[in-house]
């Protein structure tokens, strides 16, 4: 394969790898897409956690208020995740925000955690009639994803469902990780590329780049005893 074919291939790789990073954004996305409604019976709730960096439901209606709710959670994943409801009514924490100092800050109705493939329970009270978003508390999880919102003694916002859908916090990281992902790879192909060319200007043979062969020095190489007399 001449060079010029194989920068060819390398070109069209790396178009497919550069679409790929971008294409690949939205449909991650998918999968950040709300998956269900729970309506809970009286005083319990069931969600499961489970790869990648998801909650099964992750939107919960008219849970009762002001009475003891049970919660089951089921990790699925192989990782420990935990259900942290935020205790700030009406209010979606910020791409941008660290959930962890938020919960520290503002305080959690609930913080269950559960290790991968186990089961883990717990109980809260549950507020008055009012939203609040509920994320995963390890580190990084909220960042990809890994957040829901439940309503307690209404309906969620229909507008909240979309914007949790189409603007949540993993958008950002996911089009970042990307982009990344696409420089390193044109990073890569370009050093190749311009390596090999450095690589064949050496290797070119020295008539080529306009000065003579080099005369080996007289004697050398040493001539092999019973060979003939050298031309010179
Ligand atoms: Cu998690």
């Amino acid at each position: 394969m001449g060079r010029r074919t194989r920068v060819g291939t390398l070109t069209v790789a790396l178009g497919i790898v550069v679409v790929l990073g971008v294409l690949g954004a939205p449909g991650t996305l998918a999968a950040k897409g709300i998956v269900g409604v729970a309506h809970p019976a009286s005083g319990s709730l069931a969600v499961t956690a489970k790869y990648p960096f998801a909650f099964d439901p992750n939107t919960f209606s008219n849970v009762p208020t002001n009475t003891t709710i049970s919660v089951t959670l089921t990790n699925g994943d192989t990782i420990p995740h935990t259900f942290t409801i935020l205790n700030r009514e009406g209010y979606v924490i910020p791409s941008s925000a660290d959930p962890t100092a938020m919960a520290v800050q503002f305080g959690s109705l609930v913080n269950i955690v559960a290790d991968g493939g186990t089961t883990a329970y717990g109980n809260f009270t549950s507020p008055a009639t009012g939203w609040y978003e509920f994320f995963c508390n390890e580190s990084g999880h909220f960042g990809n994803g890994m957040y829901g919102f439940i309503a307690f003694g209404e309906g969620l916002p229909a507008n909240l469902t979309v914007s949790a859908a189409s603007t949540g916090p993993g958008i950002a990281v996911f089009i970042i990780t990307g982009t990344i992902v696409a420089l390193v790879v044109i990073a890569l192909v370009l050093g190749f590329v311009v390596g090999r060319r450095r690589g064949a200007e050496h290797e070119m043979p020295p008539e080529r780049l306009g000065y003579p062969e080099p005369v080996a020095p007289a004697g050398f190489p040493p001539e092999p005893p019973t060979g003939p007399a050298h031309p010179k």
